[in-house]
This record gives C-alpha cells, structure tokens and sequence, in this order.
C-alpha cells in the first residue's frame, strides 16, 4: 500500500486491451470500492464470494475487499450451483461478486465491476496482521468443502519471500494468464505484483498467442504458468519469444524434466520450478541465482521450514513445514486440524518428498487421494460419488493417469450392474454434474475392484 503512494504514477494493472491502472487510480478505485461494500452492509470479518474471470476489475474488487478487512472466498468460475451453494452454506458469504448471477443459488450478487451504490467508506487498511483475508475451500462437489483460513500475514509473509527469492522489483511486468482463484493466480501473482510495487497485464483466458502478444507488447519480464501451459508454449513455433524475459516460473503440479529441458534448448529460458499450496502459499522454490534444477522444486523459501516425517528406508517421508506462511486451521473444522499438523505442530501437506544430498527436494508422490489435472485439484471421492448416483454403477473407483499434456487425467473404473450400460451414458451422466476438468476421461469397466482385506480399494492396483 505504501509503494503505490510512493510511486502514484507507476503502472500497475492492465487489462488485455492495454488500458493501464495506476498505483493512484488502483488506490481510489479500490477506495470506492469499499465504500460500496460497506454501504451494502458488508462489515470487517463478513466473508465476500468471488468468482469471475480474471480481470481488472476483479483485482480492484479483491483488494477494495482486503482493505475494507473482508474475508475473500474465492471460487472455481467451474463450479456448478451445487458447488457454489455448498460453499455459500459453509462460508455464509453476505454478498456474491460473480460474472453471471444465474450460477449463485442464493443470496445478493454483483458483477465484479460492483455496480452498487457509493458511499462513503469507514476508515480502510486497518486490519491487524492475524486477521483473516481469505477463506478457500478445497474439494466439495458433495461433501462439505473444506475452508483454508489465511490470515494477512500468511499471505504478505509469502509475498515477501517471493519478492525476496525471485528478485521482483518495480521494474517488472508479469503477464498473468492463472485463473484468480487460486494461490497461483492470486497469492503469487496478484499479491506478489502488488507487494514488489510491479505490475501486470491481465489475460482473461490463457492461449499461447494471448501471452506470447502481451509479452512483446508490453515488454513482460515475467510469465507464471502451470504445467499445462508450459508444454503449450513448448509446443509453439513461437517458443524462441521467451528467451527475453527475466524469468519463467512454474507450479501447482510437477513440471516434466524433458519439458524443463525443451524449454531451456529452444525458448531460452530455465524455467524456475517452485511448490505451493492452499494451506501454505508458497513453499520451497528453486534459487533465482545457482541451479535450476529439473524434477526438483529447490529450497526453502525464505521464513519457511521444511523436513520429511516418517522416513521410509529409501528416504521419502510425507513433506511437513512451519513457519509465517502456514495457515491458522480449517473454518469450523477442529476435527480436521487435529489431522492437518504432527504431534509437534508441523502441518502435514500430504505430498511425499526426498531430499537430494545439497538439500534441494523432490516431490515424488502424494499421500492424500487427489489427482491435479492441468493444475486444478480433482477429489477421486467427489466424482465416485456423482458415478454411484447412477442407477447402472455397482462400484466405482477413481484415479489419475499419466499424461503429457495435463499430467494427469481423471479415469473412473466402474463394476456396472448392467452390461448393457455403456461408457458414454456414464460420461454423460458425469458431464450433467461435473466441471468440465472434473469429468472422467476415460471409463474403465471391471468385474470387480481390487480390495484390501478392510475392504478398501487398492488404487494402484487398478490396471
Ligand atoms: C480445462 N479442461 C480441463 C482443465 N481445464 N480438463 C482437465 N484439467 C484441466 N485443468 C477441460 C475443459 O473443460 C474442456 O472440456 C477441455 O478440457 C479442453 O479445454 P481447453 O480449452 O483445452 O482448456 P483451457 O481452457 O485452455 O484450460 C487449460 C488451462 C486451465 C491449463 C489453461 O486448466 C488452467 O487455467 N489451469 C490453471 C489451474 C490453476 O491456476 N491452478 C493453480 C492451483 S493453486 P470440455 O469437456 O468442455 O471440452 C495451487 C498451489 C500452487 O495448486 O502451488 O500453485
Ligand atoms: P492446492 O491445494 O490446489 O493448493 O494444490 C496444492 C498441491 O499442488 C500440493 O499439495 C502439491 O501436491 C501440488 N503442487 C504444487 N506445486 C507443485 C510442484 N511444483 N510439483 C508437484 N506438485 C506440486
């Protein structure tokens, strides 16, 4: 907040079609903002829902919110009714910015340019630094969804250390393609920009030409992808436009070697892998200066604490950290803290990991049933739910497979009752009630399932 006073002029947001926001205009803009939140009722510690494609408005809207000391809850603009309501019931949201009132169940809405009325705002950026900013829920097609409280210094403590590591000055412009409803979008990117005093070019829906068009036009220093857009980008003829930048950064799911590599020899550029998550932010990440390493996600980042619990014979254990970024417990959910940390209050990410003899560390596989397809999270459990709905599935299991495009896919093995049930009527089914990342790719049937003897189906035993 300070910086944008002490540059009132400096660029800071941008939207595709080049109408640039400055620190003084993103700082009045959001001001107004606020005071139409509160004129609506909206007091410190009310929790606000927002679910737009990224914009500009959406940012000013994100942080006129902050400033007021609202609690942003941010969701999938794939969610369908069920979903969002699942979060409204749980977050108890008084107002809805959303691009389209027709997808929140209940409750007020407005569009993420917050046409309310103006009113004058009570004194803003008042919150204490244990106060909570966001709430993120995590998985709940069908069960109840699982809140992330992030307090303000969660998250600025993670800005700084990626302002810190990665070296991010005034000078530079992201072009920021991640959806702003995730850590990715919004805590790396969005915080991270506001917290250097940089700026960035906001592109509504990643492709490979919008990005590679804004880098040129714009004189981008940064680009942040997942995965999934990094092999897009390699698989372009316009891959030689990175080589320019300052720095190339992926996360949220493993980034391939042989695409780190591809990447090195024909866009020019080392791509920076880094490991994040919901309840934490921003972990471990690989040294802006020394080795880029691929297959690794690097060091700890600066305040963060990172160690393996339960060490198996070969050196992986389940990745634990501490430190100002870890979040301060699921909404409502005391039984699910007790589970989240160790005896001694490390929290329990669910990824396993190992530590390479210089300390840089590898993810090698997960403990908890998730797969992360094109770097959204798909709960195995939420999509067997939905397939046992239908009257043709005896028994269901889901899994990830392997793919180079989205790292993995979602596939559902299914026992039918039926042998005349065929797979694209469980597709379809599916596709009535899922996101569209949500949806199996592929069905598999099965006589049966392979099960332990509590009963529990094996999954890589699946074929
Ligand atoms: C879209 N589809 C996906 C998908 N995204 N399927 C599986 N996985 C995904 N991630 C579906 C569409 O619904 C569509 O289905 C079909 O795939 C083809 O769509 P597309 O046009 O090719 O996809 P696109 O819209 O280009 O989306 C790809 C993408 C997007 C990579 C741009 O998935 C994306 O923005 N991912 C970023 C996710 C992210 O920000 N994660 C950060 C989490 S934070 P149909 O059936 O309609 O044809 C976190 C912490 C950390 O993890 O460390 O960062
Ligand atoms: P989310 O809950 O959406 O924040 O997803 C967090 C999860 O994404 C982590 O627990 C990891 O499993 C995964 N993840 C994030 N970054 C990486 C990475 N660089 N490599 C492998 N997995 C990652």
């Amino acid at each position: 907040m300070k910086r944008w006073s002490d540059a009132p002029y400096q660029p800071v947001l941008c939207n595709h079609r080049g109408d640039w926001v400055t620190a003084a205009e993103l700082s009045a803009r959001s001001r107004r903002v606020a005071g139409r939140f509160a004129g609506a009722g909206l007091r410190a510690g009310d929790r606000i829902l927002m679910s737009c494609p990224p914009s500009v408005d959406l940012v000013v809207a994100h942080v006129a919110a902050l400033r007021l000391g609202l609690v942003v809850v941010p969701v999938n603009t794939a969610f369908s009714a069920s979903e969002l309501a699942n979060v409204l019931n749980e977050s108890l949201a008084k107002l809805s910015v959303v691009d389209d009132p027709a997808r929140v169940p209940h409750g007020p809405t407005v569009g993420p340019a917050v046409e309310l009325a103006d009113y004058e705002p009570p004194p803003l950026d008042t919150v204490g630094r244990d106060d909570p900013a966001m709430l993120v829920f995590t998985s709940g097609t069908t069960g109840r969804p699982k809140g992330v409280m992030l307090s303000h210094a969660n998250l600025l403590s993670s800005a700084e250390a990626l302002r810190i590591a990665w070296r991010w000055t005034p000078a530079d412009r992201l072009v920021l393609s991640l959806p702003l409803f995730h850590m990715h979008g919004l805590g790396v990117g969005v915080h991270g920009t506001l917290l250097a005093g940089a700026s960035a070019v906001i592109v509504p829906r990643f492709s490979v030409d919008e990005v590679l068009d804004a880098v040129a036009h714009d004189q981008a220093t940064l680009v942040f992808g997942v995965p999934t857009m990094w092999v897009r980008i390699l698989e372009s003829s316009r891959v030689g436009e990175l080589a320019g930048l300052r720095l190339c950064v992926s996360g949220s799911a493993p980034l391939a070697a042989d695409v780190w590599q591809g990447l090195a020899d024909r866009g020019g550029q080392q791509i920076l892998e880094r490991y994040g998550m919901t309840e934490t932010v921003m972990n471990v990440s690989n040294p802006y200066e020394g080795e880029r390493r691929p297959g690794s996600v690097g060091l700890p980042l600066p305040g963060v604490n990172v160690r393996l619990h339960d060490i198996t014979t070969d050196g992986v254990g389940e990745i634990v950290l501490t430190g100002p970024n870890v979040f301060t417990g699921y909404w409502e959910r005391p039984e699910s803290n007790a589970d989240a940390f160790t005896a001694d209050g490390w929290f329990r990410t669910g990824d396993l990991g190992s530590f390479d003899p210089d300390g840089y560390l590898r993810i090698v596989g997960r403990c908890k049933d998730l797969i992360i397809t094109g770097g959204f999270n798909v709960y195995p459990r939420d999509i067997e739910d939905v397939l046992r709905e239908h009257i043709g599935v005896a028994d269901v299991a889901v899994a990830g497979e392997p793919s180079p495009e989205w790292g993995e896919t979602v596939v559902a093995y299914v026992v039918r009752t039926d042998s005349a049930i065929d797979a694209e009527t469980l597709l379809g089914h599916a596709a009535s009630r899922l996101a569209g990342y949500q949806r199996p790719r592929r069905i598999v049937f099965l006589p049966e399932l392979p099960r332990n003897a509590m009963g529990k189906v094996v999954k890589n035993l699946l074929p």
